[in-house]
């Protein structure tokens, strides 16, 4: 464990935390007799031939160098010998919505604040608690553990930014605190790839600039970046001083489930497309009820056309779970401008969030 210095000066402390190998964690936990063997969650393989995607693979398969959004038969390719599991959402939730109970109660006793932003994912604000963030991390990784059997790492830093990186810093397991003396030694060496934000594309422009690592980034005129990217620049300029003008927002309605299905041959049949949809929906709102979500705002189309171009369409209003039927009425209306006879679907998917 590296711990770079507590405790921290009075300004924004800020905690995140990030499950590890989140649901491969979950099926190894169900499973133990996995335990220490290679896990893949995702689409079904098909000896090579599925056509979705890998979810998540834990640290075991990830030495294979299997990962998040890869194609499924290229994870097949690397490591046959996997265990190759499907998408099991309701137990995630479930597991998810424990670990946030966690944090939400530890927030409440410390005044702080807590905001969920992804289903593995939290952060919270100590700023005013006073709280000693080494013993109070340990005891909200110790909780995690044994309530749930899977391990969280945990970043603390000065901003949510600084506090991300940190929580991926010794992952998995990983706890590492910034002060904020110490943030600029602590971004410096880091590849600018752990910046959030900055992905291929990004770093393809910075490295025509001879930027590879953080330094190399601070090293750039604020003038040059704003020239080269535009806003964005000026985001990267703060960035690589670990500068991140967002606070934590304590919406802890906001949440979000989704199911979405690869077609085994992309396909322009609407019956198909339909009753595939219908059965999205179907799994979704089960889900949402298993976990006593009643009511939400917004639902979601998701659909990849054959060429891998994505479009999603959404709509908001009050929508109730007993009205299954008017849920299928809005999908099939949002659905329906994508039916294009001349263009067959790869995917599709369904989502609703915010919940009141
Ligand atoms: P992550 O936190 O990005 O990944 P992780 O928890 O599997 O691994 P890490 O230890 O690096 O945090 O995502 C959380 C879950 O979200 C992940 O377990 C599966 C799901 N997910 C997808 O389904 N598709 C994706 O492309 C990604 C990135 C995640
Ligand atoms: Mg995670």
């Amino acid at each position: 464990m590296l711990v770079y210095h507590i405790p921290m000066d009075k300004q924004n402390i800020i905690l995140h935390m990030d499950l590890d190998a989140f649901f491969a964690s979950c099926e190894e936990r169900e499973n133990p007799h996995f335990l220490g063997k290679p896990i893949v969650v995702g689409a079904d393989p098909k000896g090579g031939k599925g056509r979705g995607v890998v979810s998540t693979a834990n640290y075991s398969a990830r030495k294979f160098g299997i990962h998040s959004a890869m194609p499924i038969s290229q994870a097949w390719r690397l490591c046959p010998g996997a265990i190759f599991l499907p998408v099991n959402g309701r137990l995630y939730s479930r597991v998810s919505s424990s670990v946030m109970n966690i944090l939400k109660d530890t927030a409440r006793e410390y005044k702080g604040k807590f905001e969920q932003v992804g289903i593995d994912e939290a952060y919270l604000d100590l700023t005013d608690t006073g709280a000693s963030l080494l013993s109070l991390t340990k005891n909200i990784k110790k909780e995690i553990y044994e309530k749930e059997k899977i391990t969280a790492s945990i970043g603390i830093g000065p901003s949510m930014l600084v506090a991300k990186i940190a929580s991926d810093f010794q992952k998995p397991d990983g706890l590492t605190i910034v002060k904020p003396g110490d943030v600029q030694n602590f971004l410096d060496p880091l590849s600018i790839r752990k910046i959030p934000g900055i992905g291929p594309k990004t770093e393809r422009l910075l490295s025509g600039l001879q930027v590879q690592t953080v330094a190399d980034l601070r090293k750039i005129p604020q003038s040059l970046l704003y020239e080269e990217f535009g806003q964005h620049g000026i985001s990267l300029y703060e960035s690589a001083r670990g500068v991140d003008h967002r606070l934590i927002s304590e919406e802890t309605d906001t949440k979000s489930i989704s199911e979405e299905h690869t077609f085994e041959h992309d396909t322009n049949s609407a019956q198909k497309i339909l009753s595939t949809l219908f059965l999205l929906i179907k799994n979704v709102l089960k889900t949402a009820s298993d976990e006593d979500y009643k009511n939400f705002r917004t639902i979601t189309i998701k659909v990849r056309y054959a060429d891998f171009k994505t479009h999603t369409k959404a709509q908001s209003e009050n929508y109730s779970i007993p009205d299954a039927e008017h849920i299928e009425k809005i999908a099939l209306q949002l659905l329906w401008k994508f039916l294009l006879p001349n263009k067959k679907i790869r995917l599709i998917g369904f989502r609703i969030n915010k919940f009141t």
